[in-house]
């Protein structure tokens, strides 16, 4: 996978179009999201455009001029490839793909590829390609993908007749039923671990949370474990458990789980779904958020929403405002415009914001204490109640 962008000397370069209704806040940072993403996969950056559409015409998702008009300025940007913020239907994206010429990614497939450069067992592997898998079924008939040529392959290679796809549906379609065997095996495993350590009667709590908020990097602060910790998007894959003391004898299992985004690809949650589920089969969840992100918000509101999907919502949750070391030094945005107002500091006002959360700064080490206290609390709280 990780090929397709990389064959060339050159990073391949791509023209980001997002779309807006022209009312909703939040543009700027989905804006920002689509470009990480792309960066993420090794992009180039052309340029991106963010488009005012009021009618949702069938062909192209806009009206046709402006299609157009976005075709012509990727070919002036000379972009290799367009990548859109909204998800186009199968044949709008082969409608688009012959207008500009050139490949069209959505939202959905970036994330997915971006899974599928990480995954790093053969768990996660299973579960991309499955994902992969069951979201190029759909789009088989315009965008033809030579799979056996698909790793190094150039993307997207059209050719081939009406044999040659049928052909390949139906291996496609083997394949997804392979491949849910196998995951079906390795998922009978994980369930044996997680038996197992039911049987040791240890609590588990389970770190979750919008994507690079410092999961990964809590689990090691706490635990001293030296999960991969990195600035980009999906760093985590899978569902690393560690030994964990909240306080001195209190023994339980600390686990970090993959990362969430906003419309996170069903096919993935999907896919993923025995990964996640840690977090559906834990005690306490500890929901990090980064608190120097500006739609803070809408992170919390995607892991929430994510999880209520898992049915994890009735499991105690934690909430953890981490990276307050890159907000301190600020002057809140919100507070104190008015001289005669107190200024509250920027952390102040967050903790307003979600009452009962605890700030902290993995990369300086503080409020950590609080944290391991809180989930004492909560465990010592959980074991009182009732066993369901
Ligand atoms: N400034 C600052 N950076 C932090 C802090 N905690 C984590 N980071 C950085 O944030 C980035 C993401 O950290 P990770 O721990 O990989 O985040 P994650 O939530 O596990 O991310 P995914 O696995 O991708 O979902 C890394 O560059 C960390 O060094 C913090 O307290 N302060
Ligand atoms: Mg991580």
């Amino acid at each position: 996978m990780r090929k397709l962008y990389e064959t060339e000397e050159r990073a391949k370069r791509a023209f980001l179009v997002s779309l807006t209704a022209g009312k909703t806040g939040g543009e700027q940072a989905a804006g920002v999201e689509l470009r990480r993403l792309a960066e993420t996969l090794g992009l180039a950056v052309a340029g991106h455009e963010t488009i005012r559409v009021r009618d949702r015409q069938p062909k192209f998702g806009m009206g046709s001029g402006k299609a157009a008009g976005l075709a012509e300025k990727a070919a002036e940007l000379e972009a290799d490839c367009l990548v859109f913020d909204w998800d186009p239907s199968p044949s709008q994206q082969r409608n688009w793909e012959d207008l500009a010429g050139k490949p069209v990614v959505d939202r959905q497939e970036l994330i997915i590829r971006i899974f599928a450069e990480r995954a790093g067992t053969r768990e996660a592997e299973l579960q991309v390609r499955l994902a992969e898998l069951s979201y190029f079924l759909p789009r088989l008939s315009h965008k033809y993908i030579d799979l056996s040529r698909q790793r190094g392959g150039r993307y997207g290679t059209r050719g081939g007749g009406e044999t040659r796809l049928e052909t390949d549906r139906r291996k496609i379609e083997q394949n997804i039923h392979r491949l849910e065997k196998e995951l079906e095996e390795v998922r009978k495993q994980r369930q044996v671990r997680r038996r197992r350590r039911k049987r040791q009667g240890l609590p588990v709590c389970a770190i979750v949370g919008y994507t690079n908020a410092g999961k990964s990097s809590l689990l090691n602060a706490l635990t001293g474990a030296d999960v991969l910790v990195e600035d980009k998007l999906f760093a985590t894959l899978d569902a690393a458990t560690r030994r964990f003391e909240p306080e001195p004898g209190m023994v339980s299992l600390l686990t970090d789980t993959v990362g969430f985004i906003r419309r996170l690809p069903h096919s993935l949650i999907r896919a993923f779904r025995s990964t996640l589920e840690e977090a559906v089969l834990a005690d306490l969840l500890i929901h990090v958020l980064d608190a120097s992100e500006p739609d803070i918000e809408n992170c919390f509101e995607t892991t929430l929403s994510v999880l209520r999907e898992l049915g994890a919502e009735d499991i105690p949750i934690i909430t953890v405002l981490n990276k307050t070391d890159r907000i301190a030094a600020f002057p809140s945005e919100t507070a104190g415009q008015t001289a005669e107002t107190e200024a509250a500091s920027p952390v102040e006002a967050l903790l307003q914001r979600f009452p009962e959360s605890v700030a902290l700064s993995v990369k300086n080490g503080t409020g950590l204490d609080e944290l391991k206290k809180r989930i004492a609390v909560s465990l010592r709280k959980s074991r009182l109640s009732p066993v369901q």
